[in-house]
């Protein structure tokens, strides 16, 4: 690591130890979960013998570093709530897997969202993977009056689609502006080159929540770059901005184009931070750019080595690994927690009426899930606390665990989603 971004990291460690618990333990004094949650209604009984619920991932292409494991983690879900009954003895839950195979249009995700829902006839769905997908598939759901659950969509007004559209995971607002704050309340940032996907729904926003974040914390924007999904050369792009000295790269991309953005940039010489938005999550940009993404700080919803998880992610976390041989990342952990959360709606209407299932979602507040206690809001948006994560060794490594203290949490960000 340079002496550039070891100072950046240091900052940012420092900044960390200051904030305080943002973890709310989800125990009474007794040590009992506050909401049994997994448990939260009594066991159905007028449920049908099979149940089938949809889940819409990008399952072949180069998306699919996030619907891999978001496959995974939704069928062990699936096995777990049907080993333990929980739907009521003598109801299996099914679930149906389509791929929206990086369609960049939209239009595999749309046909895949319009089979579930008008002809197989799903309680709900799951997914789809990306934001761009989800605008374009959604209203598919909502106009049929079925529940449609995103575990991977970041974009802003997602949610206002409709009132069957719901998320479990964290907007870039509500994860990126703590991020850039901490930098910017330590001075370690005051500049940096900002770079984005101009053709998704989600790279666009995660700009603009990026742009906003450095306004707010006065941090000089000192060149934009753009580029489209696909491409691989990004030297032009880079080339300019490492000519603009900023302290940092802030870049909004998918999986693929990070890759390549972090690779190129250090093949040009910059060995300074690089800050990624929610695209960087996947262990297969670290694993695909090695020593290069050392250093990278992500915000995210969910991580392995959360010093303070609740007992839920302790259990899927083993279980993942057990049933799959691969330690879960942050999407494993949203697919999850989405297929247990349809689960417990289905299971505390005790009914596959699709609206009585999108009132029983709604309802669900303080579920002790892995991704902490978890609430929707008003607005079917997730409530739960972001993690801010350094790339050590390979690895994203909350920032309180990579200073050292294991008691202190990342901030709380205001969402703005
Ligand atoms: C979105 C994202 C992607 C990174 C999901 C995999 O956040 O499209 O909203």
């Amino acid at each position: 690591m340079s002496t550039k971004q070891m100072r950046l990291v240091s900052i940012l460690l420092a900044a960390a130890l200051l904030l305080p618990m943002a973890f709310a333990a989800a125990q009474d004094e007794m040590g009992q979960p506050l909401v049994g949650s997994w448990e939260a209604c009594a066991a159905p009984t007028s449920l049908p013998e099979t149940v089938t619920i949809g889940a819409v991932f990008g399952i072949s292409g180069p998306i699919s570093v996030y619907g891999g494991p978001q496959q995974q983690a939704v069928q062990l879900a699936v096995d777990e709530i049907n080993t333990s009954s929980y739907l009521g003895d003598g109801t299996t839950l099914e679930v149906l897997f389509e791929d929206s195979a990086s369609d960049t249009t939209g239009q595999q995700a749309i046909n895949a969202m319009t089979k579930l829902v008008e002809e197989d006839m799903v309680v709900g769905v799951i997914g789809p993977t990306l934001s761009s997908e989800a605008f374009a598939a959604d209203p598919v759901a909502q106009d049929n009056s079925t529940v449609v659950l995103g575990v991977s969509n970041t974009a802003t007004g997602i949610t206002d689609m409709g009132d069957y559209v719901f998320r479990d995971s964290l907007p870039e607002g509500a994860v990126i502006p703590g991020t850039i704050a901490q930098a910017a309340e330590t001075l370690g940032l005051t500049s940096v080159g900002l770079m984005y996907g101009n053709d998704d729904d989600f790279t666009i926003s995660g700009y603009e929540v990026f742009e906003a974040a450095l306004a707010d914390n006065g941090i000089q924007i000192t060149g934009t770059e753009t580029f489209a999904k696909g491409d691989l050369d990004f030297n032009a792009q880079l080339t300019n901005l490492i000519g603009t000295e900023p302290d940092a790269i802030v870049v909004s991309a998918l999986a693929a184009e990070a890759v390549q953005i972090i690779t190129q940039s250090r093949q040009l010489g910059y060995d300074g931070p690089i800050i990624g938005g929610n695209g960087f999550n996947s262990p297969a940009v670290l694993s695909q750019t090695g020593e290069d993404s050392e250093g990278l700080i992500v915000g995210g919803a969910w991580n392995l080595g959360n010093p303070n998880p609740s007992e839920s992610s302790v259990a899927f976390a083993e279980l993942f690994e057990t049933t799959t041989g691969n330690l879960p990342d942050q999407f494993a952990a949203q697919a999850y927690t989405g297929a247990w959360l349809l689960a417990t709606a289905i299971r505390c209407a005790d009914s596959v009426d699709r609206t009585a299932v999108r009132d029983a979602l709604a309802g669900i507040t303080e579920f002790d899930s892995p991704l902490g206690v978890f609430s929707f809001d008003e607005n079917r948006n997730p409530v739960h606390d972001p993690i801010a994560q350094i790339v050590q060794g390979g690895r994203f490594v909350p920032l309180a665990v990579a200073m050292g203290d294991e008691a202190v949490e990342p901030a709380e960000t205001e969402a703005a989603i």
